[in-house]
């Protein structure tokens, strides 16, 4: 029988994000994790966070693209929780001394203006919620030696999530078609991939309302002010000391972000 539980899995992933010490899969040592459990981790581990000083202030989608999905070899979307410490403000280098292998990729963020509650939600309804949309970066740093996981594993180290940062400008959901909204992701002045926010489950709508509805599941709705991370719309790169990347949005203005030095 396994010594593993809720409690020790979310100690365990705790700790090693504040050491900076990658471990192997959860699932290596606790087999029988199933996707219900991880998630219960993942909520005892923000419980961690919240009871150390930080706050909730939304949500991320993770693998909503194919091409997340693909490199991470799982495929299905997943919800996690986002905290203030993760926020990353405009301008400042990614501080790659408190982070283990972070790496990074571009995403199209909502801001809710109103409560969003499942079962049932869908893509016109969740897209009703939203006040603002952002370009945004999300800087993951998976818990997992070499980001290698299976779904439970990954939804228990909270998708990985660590950073993220938002553009300057705030734009209405109804100046923009997100489905024909271009990302260039460029790495030290080279393009090294693009996508439309089509990527994201067909429209980054669909996403959030995914949330909501996986959310309802979990008795979750989602409150005014939270921010969501869509998911990268392409695969991410991996931060390096000095290595600018900069994802460039046709309408929503661009974001950068560096390693430190
Ligand atoms: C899991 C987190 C995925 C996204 O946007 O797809 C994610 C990972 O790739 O480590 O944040
Ligand atoms: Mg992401």
């Amino acid at each position: 029988m396994s010594t593993w539980n809720v409690e020790s899995a979310a100690r365990t992933l705790f700790d090693a994000e504040a050491s900076r010490a990658a471990r192997g899969p959860l699932t290596d040592d606790w087999p029988e994790l199933d996707l219900a459990t991880a998630y219960e981790v993942q909520d005892a581990l923000l419980a961690k966070k919240i009871a150390a000083g930080e706050q909730l202030v939304g949500i991320k989608l993770g693998l909503t693209s194919r091409a997340k999905q693909e490199r991470m070899g799982i495929g299905s979307p997943l919800t996690a929780w986002l905290t203030d410490a993760m926020v990353l403000e405009a301008g400042k280098p990614i501080p790659l001394g408190e982070l283990i292998h972070p790496r990074v990729e571009p995403e199209i963020v909502f801001v809710l203006g109103e409560r969003l509650s499942g079962p049932g939600v869908t893509a016109a309804k969740a897209m009703s919620a939203v006040k603002s949309v952002y370009a945004g970066i999300e800087v993951i740093d998976s818990r997992y030696l070499d980001f290698e996981f299976t779904l439970p594993d990954v939804v228990a180290d909270n998708a990985s999530a660590s950073r993220f940062v938002l553009g300057g400008k705030e734009f209405a959901p109804a100046d923009l078609d997100l489905v024909l909204e271009a990302c260039l992701l460029q790495v030290g002045g080279e393009v090294v991939d693009s996508a439309t926010g089509a990527a994201v489950q067909g429209h980054p709508a669909e996403a959030l309302a995914l949330a909501a509805n996986s959310l309802a599941g979990r008795g979750i709705a989602l409150e005014p002010g939270w921010f969501v991370l869509t998911g990268g719309l392409t695969d991410a790169v991996a931060a390096e000391p000095g290595r600018q990347i900069v994802a460039e949005f046709t309408h929503l203005g661009s974001v950068t972000v560096a390693g430190a030095h």
